[in-house]
């Protein structure tokens, strides 16, 4: 049976990035990937539309001054492609395939009190054992299609965005159902809409979207942010999400006028980007928020021409709640006559049929149908994997499904000695620039591994009572917020039958990486070490 040092799950930004660390650490290092190639979530999000909404010049790694020079992005949201290409540039650059398993899903890992080693199990039959077991299985890997009745005898082509196929696919004179409006679902209608016959949007939630307004890098821009990234790699550390396109609001919506505020919306929406930073209180005040809601309530009527069909489109929960959503040109989308909206919390979806799609008071004829249903977001591909640390329990029955999840900074917990969860719940992971969580993370795990070989320590482990007061910690943090109080992935409402226990930590990151830094400087401080 093989051993290495440590086994990666995943190889997106976090096991990339962390097998690069790992080696430079002269440690043994394999990582698993169920994919055919690296990119994670790039590789895997092939459908129209796909890109970033972080801006491209942050949603990159900081590692190293030569990859950050030698890479230069097209455009302030880059394309799926690209970031593809990027993530490809990687690991070529720093040869990290050499280390990778391809077509290999890690089925389960339990540890092996006896020996203070991880077991490790492949599908394809192996088992390796390795001191560390380090998951970078993506907070959203793992999608999810709810058990629509009859979809198994539907005649027509079948799609997820989150597992688009790699061979283009077109839509010309098709009839195409998307299911589904979140951020996927908000980039590919447009792009859907521009070639199919007809298009039926199947909304459940009306979505709050505010204008990308993206558009090509200049050369001399993208030229100056190359020569400037230490100073403004500097300044967005000290930020709550990990870029400085909008820095947090330092006064409430109400410190301005109703004309100050209206004219601080409009330019806003001008400029592309999201809308909750703008002031301190958006986040935190039901009736602050509502100011912003009611704006883009406005812009949504502005736009879709038919009264109607903007009612239907019209959110009426709190912005931000959901994760907030950026496009290009979704709203007008529904000004064309080749789509149609239907919304199935009024007329809920009743059943597939062979060729199409009933709802309870209609029928819709389908050649092909788009689930843009998202993901079991972050407890979801770490369920998969049957994974057990001491006396055999599992991390899902440890975690009650999601309704109890309990780590030590996002990064670990008792019970699972030696295994790292990189941005992780309770880190915070998917409301920050994701590629700077994921660095930090895999910084931190790095310097702790370092630290415990330099140190001849075998196991390393969350106290109990150190996950336990952080839990509890994230828990306030959001409580003093109004993210925990929408429906949304956030909490597992997108899925049936799930429920979790808000999994973020909203301090934001330049808070959340002092903690990180002190517990580390205090010889890791929280976790038993043996
Ligand atoms: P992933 O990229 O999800 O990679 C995880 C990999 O692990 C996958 O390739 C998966 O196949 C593999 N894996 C999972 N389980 C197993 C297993 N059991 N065995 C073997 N392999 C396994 N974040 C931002 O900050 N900004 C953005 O603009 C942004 N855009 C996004 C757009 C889309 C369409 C999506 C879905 C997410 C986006 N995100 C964005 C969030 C995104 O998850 C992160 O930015 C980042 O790509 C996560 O990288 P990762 O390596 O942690 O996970
Ligand atoms: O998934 P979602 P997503 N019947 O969960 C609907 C990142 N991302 O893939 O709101 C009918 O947001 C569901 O309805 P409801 C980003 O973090 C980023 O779009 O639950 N509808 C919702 O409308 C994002 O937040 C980008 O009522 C059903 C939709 O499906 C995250 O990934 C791009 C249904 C799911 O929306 C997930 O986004 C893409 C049912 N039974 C993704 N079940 C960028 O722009 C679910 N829905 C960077």
């Amino acid at each position: 049976m093989d051993n290495y040092d440590a086994i990666v799950v995943g190889a997106g930004f976090s096991g990339l990035y962390m097998l690069h660390r790992l080696r430079e650490a002269g440690l043994s290092a394999r990582v698993y990937e169920v994919g055919n190639d690296v990119g994670g979530v790039w590789y895997w999000n092939r459908y129209p539309g796909a890109r970033c909404d972080v801006e491209s010049i942050y949603y990159n790694f900081t590692f190293s001054k030569e990859l950050l020079q030698d890479w230069t992005w097209s455009s302030r949201y880059a394309e799926q492609p690209e970031i593809l290409s990027y993530l490809n540039h990687v690991a070529d650059r720093f040869d990290l395939r050499r280390d990778v398993q391809f077509r290999t899903r890690v089925v389960s890992a339990h540890f092996d009190e006896a020996v203070g080693k991880w077991r490790v199990r492949t599908d394809d039959g192996r088992e390796v054992t390795a001191k560390y077991f380090i998951s970078g299985v993506g907070c959203l890997s793992s999608s999810s299609t709810p058990a629509f009745k009859g979809l198994e005898q539907f005649g027509g082509a079948q799609y997820h965005t989150g597992t688009w196929p790699h061979q283009p696919v077109s839509f010309a004179g098709k009839r195409v159902g998307v299911i589904g409006t979140g951020s996927s679902g908000v980039q590919a209608i447009p792009q859907i809409a521009a070639q199919a016959e007809h298009l039926y949007v199947f909304q459940r939630t009306a979505q709050y979207s505010t204008p990308a307004a993206n558009h090509p890098y200049d050369r001399a821009y993208v030229d100056g942010v190359k020569a400037n990234y230490p100073a403004l790699h500097a300044t967005v550390l000290k930020s709550w999400g990990g870029t400085t396109t909008r820095p947090r609001g330092d006064r409430s919506a109400f410190e301005d006028s109703e004309v100050q505020r209206l004219q601080r919306y409009e330019q806003a929406w001008t400029e592309g980007g999201w809308m909750h930073g703008l002031y301190k209180d958006l986040v935190t005040d039901a009736s602050a928020n509502e100011t912003v809601c009611e704006f883009i309530r406005g812009k949504i009527r502005e736009i879709v021409k038919d009264p109607k069909i903007a009612a239907k489109l019209t959110p009426t929960y709190l912005y931000g709640v959901k994760r907030p959503v950026m496009d290009t040109g979704y709203f007008e989308t529904y000004n064309r006559d080749n789509v149609t909206l239907v919304d199935v919390k009024a007329d809920p979806i009743a059943n597939f049929t062979p060729t199409g799609l009933r709802t309870r008071d209609a029928e819709y004829p389908l050649d092909a149908v788009v689930f843009a249903t998202g993901y079991d977001a972050m407890t979801g591909a770490l369920f998969k994997i049957d994974i057990r640390g001491r006396d055999g329990v599992t991390l899902r029955d440890k975690w009650a499904d999601g309704e109890r999840i309990r780590t030590y900074l996002g990064l670990a917990t008792a019970g699972f000695p030696n295994m790292f969860t990189i941005t992780g719940p309770q880190s915070p992971s998917v409301l920050s620039n994701m590629v700077w969580s994921i660095e930090q993370h895999v910084e931190w795990i790095d310097a702790c591994i370092r630290h415990m070989e330099a140190n001849g320590i075998g196991v390393i482990e969350a106290k109990p009572q150190s996950e336990e007061a952080w839990s509890k910690h994230c828990h306030e943090v959001a409580d003093a917020t109004l993210f925990p109080k929408g429906e949304s992935w956030y909490n597992g409402s997108n899925v049936e039958g799930k429920k979790m226990s808000f999994p973020i930590y909203l301090a934001g990151i330049s808070v959340y990486r002092d903690i990180c830094d002190r517990v580390a400087a205090n010889a890791y401080d929280g976790f038993l070490q043996a």
